[in-house]
């Protein structure tokens, strides 16, 4: 039976946008397994299968319905082992949960501060409303004051991006010679940004912009399947 995900969208659900989405996607992917995608807006998460979770990614096989981005990429795992690993094992899994917490709380803040407003501006009505509401209270100011930081921000985003720069000199993936969900968490969070902001995030010359594009071809290039936005 096909695998359902439900996928975070805004007016175009041709275009969704959510980090943790993207790694659902990479994951099914890597394990060669085929997802039917439910377009699902922000107001519609709170009753996702009757409504087993705040947040999506969420998905169903068969009678199994798993809530959040690790869990769901632990249980593909666990689930269908004659496939391709995301964690090549044990060591693996607990190493990915370090670049999880380091891209949520490095990489994340950042970028939602540079896209907060193409973000808005990428809802319908009913959810844009959701949206400014919500993120204003979480920032405790107007979504237009938290983006006018963005240009000041940006060499300290890029600086902070050295330990990926770094690494990327030894192996051309996190998961080494071929990529791992830990290298799904970070393109997740980047291919976010990309989808939601024509924000330039990094420079083309960066090596860690040259492993986006390496991830961005990955299973037939789903990725690039959504324009950057422009
Ligand atoms: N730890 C969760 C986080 C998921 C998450 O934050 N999802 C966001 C979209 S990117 C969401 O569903 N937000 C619902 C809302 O803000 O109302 C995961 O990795 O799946």
């Amino acid at each position: 039976m096909t695998i359902l995900l439900y996928d975070l969208v805004g007016h175009d659900a041709g275009r969704p946008f959510s980090p943790h989405c993207w790694k659902a996607k990479m994951a099914l992917a890597h394990k060669g397994l085929d997802a039917a995608k439910v377009p699902t807006r922000f107001l519609e998460v709170p009753k996702v299968e009757g409504g087993v979770s705040k947040t999506v990614p969420v998905i169903r096989d068969g009678d199994k319905i798993v809530a959040d981005s690790f869990a769901i990429a632990l249980y593909l795992d666990e689930a269908y082992p004659e496939r391709p690993t995301l964690f090549g094992g044990e060591g693996g899994k607990a190493m990915a949960r370090f670049v999880e917490r380091w891209s949520q709380l490095t990489i994340h803040p950042y970028i939602a501060t540079v896209a907060l407003t193409d973000l808005h501006a990428m809802q319908d009505e009913p959810n844009a409303a959701y949206f400014r509401e919500s993120r204003e209270q979480r920032y405790g100011k107007r979504l237009e004051e938290v983006i006018a930081g963005r240009d000041a921000g940006l060499s300290a985003f890029r600086a902070s991006l050295e330990p990926l720069r770094a690494t990327l000199t030894y192996q051309p993936f996190l998961g080494g010679a071929s990529p791992l969900f830990a290298d799904y968490i970070v393109f997740g969070a980047l291919q976010w940004g990309r989808i939601a902001s024509p924000f330039r995030l990094l420079d083309d010359t960066d090596s860690i912009a040259q492993w986006f594009g390496r991830c961005l071809d990955l299973h037939g290039g789903i990725g690039r399947e959504v324009e950057a936005a422009a």
